[in-house]
């Protein structure tokens, strides 16, 4: 399985996250690429730099305004008086209240969730590396069979306007359009990490060339809360083309691998010309923040599963946080997918 990564991942680091109430260093490290770079570099799959696609691939699934914001909110530092290290807010825009205001502060409101997502001197670098692995692995998968994308940070809380859950632009988004452009579609997304993939879901919510499918922990009392229930469904012409898979805090390898064997048959009924996976790994027994209990072999079930498919697939990284367990699930995932391939 080839590695297509961005060394500028590494640019955003953020330290620290305030959660109920108090600092904890934060989880979204940049130490994670180099975990699972060298690990899937150890393991014998060969790396690849990501050529550099530039802008238009990332604006073809988010609003050029936020594309701008994040591009420019650094340089416009200057603006929030005593800034720091990096630029946050506490004040967020409501739906009953969603004007687009002018300041910097303002604007952070606008195009983010929640604190967990600063900016920081190398946060585009970083982001918009993270973006263009998505879319050479996307190419790749396409000319190749597959492509493991590593991208960091990751994107699936991204919407089109807005970052939130560690996530700044939506990478398996930006694979899934690219594909869709190059193909015709349609295009299927698969997120098997533990939390909701909500920004992606809302960017195809209304569209029926792309179908979204997420197995996930009951967001009932999890991150991302406000989405990710199974009434979810899609909407205008995307009816019929969204569906979650919410399962009870606890589950292990069974209901999960059973969520996500029902999701994949969803997926070959659909015909889709490519597959995007979104791959969190933090649906681990051992993930520091995570609430199921899958084991390694469940993820190595989970790659011969999607393998069988036979379909262009890109693996697009999202979370999985530092714990001995990650880069061992990250090589047995790749290597159950290739041995579900018949081999690189
Ligand atoms: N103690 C991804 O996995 N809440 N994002 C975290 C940390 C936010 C997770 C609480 C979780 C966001 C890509
Ligand atoms: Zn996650």
């Amino acid at each position: 399985m080839r590695i297509v990564h961005d060394a500028r991942s590494v640019r955003h680091d953020p330290t620290q996250f305030f959660r109920r109430g108090s600092l904890i260093p934060h989880p979204e490290q940049a130490e994670r690429y180099r975990v699972l770079r060298d690990a899937a570099a150890g393991a014998g799959h060969p790396l690849t730099g990501a050529a550099d696609h530039g802008l238009d691939p990332i604006r073809a699934v988010h609003e050029p305004a936020y594309v701008d914001f994040l591009r420019t909110a650094w340089e416009r530092r200057g603006e929030i008086p005593d800034v720091g290290e990096e630029i946050l807010t506490g004040h967020f825009a409501r739906p009953h209240m969603h004007r687009a205001p002018t300041g910097l502060l303002g604007r952070l409101g606008l195009h983010l969730a929640d604190t967990s997502t600063p900016i920081r001197a190398g946060t585009w670098e970083a982001v918009y590396a993270a973006a263009q692995a998505a879319i050479d692995g996307a190419d790749r998968a396409l000319a190749e069979g597959c492509a493991y994308a590593l991208c960091r940070p990751p994107g699936h809380h991204a919407y089109a306007d807005s970052a939130g859950g560690f996530c700044f632009l939506n990478n398996a988004a930006i694979a899934a359009e690219r594909l869709r452009a190059a193909t015709g579609g349609p295009i299927a997304i698969l997120d098997i990490d533990v939390h909701h993939g909500n920004g992606t879901q809302g960017i195809f919510y209304r569209r029926a060339d792309v179908l979204t499918l997420s197995v996930h922990a009951d967001p009932a009392d999890y991150f991302p809360f406000f989405a990710g229930y199974a009434d979810e469904t899609g909407a205008g012409e995307g009816v019929g083309r969204n569906r979650n898979r919410p399962l009870p805090h606890g589950s292990g390898d069974r209901p999960w691998l059973g969520a996500i064997g029902a999701a994949l048959d969803e997926v070959a009924a659909a015909r889709p010309a490519a597959l995007v996976v979104a791959l969190g790994l933090d649906a681990s027994e051992d993930d520091p923040i995570g609430v199921l209990r899958v084991t390694g072999a469940g993820f190595g079930q989970a790659a011969r599963m999607i393998a069988r498919l036979g379909l262009p697939t890109v693996l697009v990284q999202e979370g999985g946080y530092l714990c001995e367990a990650l880069p061992r699930n990250l090589v047995g995932f790749l290597g159950a997918f290739d041995a579900g391939r018949g081999g690189f």
